[in-house]
């Protein structure tokens, strides 16, 4: 029989390339896995150790009862490259950080102790993707590894890191159809495989085939076999054995789940026939000062958090997560989309092109048996660095062998959001989404829901989602005034109402996921004074708080009972009044303050007080609906204290109030005029920069903006300089108050061009 042995602990460990160790070296570092050697420099912000660290450890070889069984080493994620060693003898070399994958180790093992060293390397290198991303590429062996031993006669261990069996269920007249078959390898016509499909939930057997191993392919009928769902996620486990007269040689046994769906352009998506809009969020993995290198309960928290904010998918970017968290969907019950790190920038060389092509390969063969997974994610914001032919013809390919590999899934991918609306990038796959980001890296929250509009309307035929929205909400920083880029909690909150509402208003979306449900580490940010971070999550990164707007999408999407009052961090609050913000899924909701009933609103998710009365020191406030209560306990002040505002912010805030009276008293109101032979702010900031006078108005308006003054020597100038001041100014000042671009029009049109 098989035999499977994690090999966790008595790891040795260099954080440097030291070379393959000849003998055990007692003299490195005792390592216990999962381990990444960037858990914490990889969210500290600045650089990061990239490059090869070794791992070593010696193993007994497992002894099988017969002649003629296979020993492998099984590495369930390696980042991101590695080259593994039995005894001094290279046995394998992996590229991609997120997979698993096995190495037949049988003819390199001797004896007694073997010596087993493994070279990780995540150095930067063309060929393996991710090769550049918002998100830090951690080193090591970060998931566990395994020793197995199979007889001569096993199922295939050898193609890409699968089961080595397939069980596809299918809804049927009476029940479901388990098309299954198996992969068995050395085997004769004495032997069999055997099928038995068990419900879980009372471990009866109800479905069972017996198959000659040469020809194993069966159809196996359960009647009124239950349906996977959100709310009912039921699963079969089918036990599939490799048989020897009265001996099991080989058994794997794969949960799986009988559900179908369907995706409508103007309908959206439908589960087991039923719609249901796709609302959830993006998970990016790692933790904090843990990295990448997770357990068990970490994961778990991870899903539980998921489901009680009331999603009902998730997006797992950017590439493929442990086979724990993909067992937790299907088990908790939650809509998949899973993806490659083909991201970011497209490397034309023929190997990156390969290593998407077994990058997929694996997560389709690693992951086929998931009912939670309905899309295979093949790219996203490829686009970011122009697009090529080769980029559209390898998009083909990489669709065609997802659906080779897998007919009964849809393909998707990630647009960034410049993706031209039509165009060859647009019907690649089943369906689409667009990360959009309107109301914080540009424009307005208020332009979201009219660009999905436009786009259905332009593509009615195309199944569009949004793949990603989001905005940073670090929790030191608060305002009564919450804007575009303040990175306070309270616009986080303000923006995601506004985006909760757009998506339930539109139910034709057929997914919407934000980004992201946790901060993550991003070794090369330095955002809102937080270094290394991405802190767009919901929830903070050591996912012991949740921000305020979690809240909105629970009171969104939960069935729970629930009542939020926001801004209770926002603890220390100036003036005699202020305003209480309540998230609820009640339908109305009772305010009292002090005591004191103050008032009830009916609403819908989002209720909001004004001028609730605060009295000098401390104020207790309560929230009531559907019998749940929350309560804040808020300070007035005379002075709300200096660290809500992000420096930044306020030097811009300063600069712009400034700037008011600088430029004296222009009429505001009054439309913009572009006059022929005048600069405005249509036109380019490189050519704007030509004229001495023109830019001079300009580099005073962005030191407003932003604290500091434009120059061609700046490292933003290649980003900003084709673009026209309209469009730089909506990119990096969303907060601009009224008539701050019309200040600038006035008087650059009072300019001559040459
Ligand atoms: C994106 C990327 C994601 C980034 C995110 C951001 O569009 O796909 O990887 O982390 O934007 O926060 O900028």
């Amino acid at each position: 029989m098989r035999n499977i042995v994690p090999i966790l602990t008595d790891w040795r460990f260099r954080r440097e390339d030291v070379g393959l160790p000849e003998s055990f070296p007692e003299d490195w570092e005792p390592m216990t896995l999962p381990h990444t050697w960037n858990a914490v420099d990889g969210m500290a912000g600045g650089g990061y150790y990239r490059g090869v660290c070794w791992y070593a450890r010696t193993f007994e070889a497992p002894v099988q009862p017969l002649p003629g069984g296979r020993v492998y080493l099984e590495f369930l994620g390696a980042g991101n490259e590695a080259t593994v060693y039995v005894n001094g003898k290279e046995v394998c070399h992996h590229k991609g950080g997120y997979s698993a994958f096995r190495c037949d180790v049988t003819d390199a093992l001797n004896g007694g102790a073997n010596l087993l060293a493994v070279a990780c390397n995540n150095a930067e290198k063309t060929g393996i993707y991710p090769q550049s991303a918002d998100f830090t590429f951690y080193g090591g062996l970060y998931r566990a590894v395994n020793l197995i031993s199979v007889p001569e006669a096993h199922f295939d261990l050898d193609y890409f890191g699968g089961p080595g069996v397939r069980v596809t269920p299918k809804r049927a007249v009476g029940g479901a159809l388990f098309a299954a078959t198996a992969f068995p390898k050395n085997v004769t016509e004495q032997y069999r495989v055997t099928y038995t499909v068990f419900d879980p939930e009372n471990g009866e057997a109800v479905g069972f085939a017996s198959r000659p191993a040469l020809a194993p392919e069966v159809e196996i009928f359960v009647p009124d076999a239950k349906l996977w769902s959100i709310d009912a996620p039921h699963l079969y486990d089918v036990a599939v054995r490799l048989e020897l007269a009265n001996e099991t040689v080989d058994e794997v046994t794969v949960s799986v789940g009988v559900r179908d769906f369907s995706v409508d352009p103007q309908k959206g998506f439908f589960l087991n026939g039923v719609s249901t809009p796709l609302r959830g969020v993006c998970r990016h993995q790692d933790r904090l000062y843990k990295g990448n290198a997770l357990t068990e309960d970490d994961h778990f928290e991870d899903a539980a958090l998921i489901k009680e904010i009331g999603a009902n998918t998730v997006r797992l970017a950017h590439y493929q997560h442990a086979q724990e968290f993909y067992e937790l969907c299907d088990t908790l019950g939650l809509v998949v989309w899973a993806e490659i790190p083909f991201i970011s920038v497209f490397d034309p060389s023929p190997e990156a092109h390969e290593n998407c092509v077994s990058q997929l390969t694996e997560l389709i063969v690693q992951n086929y048996h998931h009912p939670s997974i309905c899309f295979w994610g093949i790219s996203n914001e490829i686009l970011i660095g122009g697009i090529s032919e080769q980029l559209v013809e390898n998009h083909r390919a990489l669709v065609s062998l997802a659906k080779e590999l897998d007919p009964t899934r849809l393909t998707t991918l990630a647009h960034v959001s410049m993706t031209p609306t039509d165009g060859p990038m647009h019907t690649l796959t089943d369906v689409e989404s667009y990360n959009i980001y309107f109301g914080w890296y540009g424009g307005r929250m208020e332009d979201n829901g009219p660009w999905l509009d436009a786009f259905h309307e332009k593509q009615p035929n195309v199944c569009l989602g949004v793949s990603e929205y989001g905005c940073e909400g670090i929790l030191t920083y608060h305002s009564a005034h919450p804007a575009c880029k303040d990175y306070s909690e309270e616009y986080q909150a303000l923006y995601h109402e506004h985006m909760a509402q757009v998506f339930e208003d539109r139910p034709w979306i057929w997914a919407t996921h934000v980004w992201n449900m946790f901060d993550f580490g991003s070794a090369v940010r330095d955002e809102g004074g937080v270094k290394g971070r991405n802190n767009k999550g919901l929830v903070t990164i050591d996912r012991n708080t949740k921000k305020d707007a979690f809240y909105v999408y629970q009171a969104f999407w939960s069935k729970e009972p629930m009542v939020h009052i926001a801004g209770k961090r926002y603890a220390e609050r100036a003036g005699e009044t202020t305003q209480i913000r309540v998230y609820s899924n009640a339908g109305f909701v009772r305010l009292t303050v002090n005591g004191q009933f103050f008032a009830k609103r009916r609403g819908h998710r989002v209720f909001v007080f004004d001028d609730v009365p605060l009295r000098p020191g401390l104020n207790q406030i309560v929230a009531e609906g559907d019998g749940v209560k929350d309560t804040a306990a808020l300070t007035r002040v005379e002075q709300e204290p200096e660290h809500y505002t992000l420096p930044q912010v306020r030097a811009q805030q300063e600069g712009v109030k400034n700037w008011f009276t600088l430029v004296g008293d222009l009429d505001l109101k009054a439309p913009m005029s572009f006059p022929k032979g005048k600069w405005s702010v249509r036109d380019k900031v490189s050519d704007i920069a030509e004229c001495p006078e023109a830019f001079a108005v300009l580099k005073k308006a962005t030191l407003a903006m932003s604290g500091a003054e434009l120059s061609p020597e700046s490292g933003m100038w290649g980003f900003i300089k084709n673009q026209t001041v309209e469009n730089m100014i909506a990119m990096g000042g969303g907060s601009m108050p009224e008539g701050f671009l019309e200040s600038i029009n006035a008087q650059l049109t009072e300019i001559d061009k040459p």
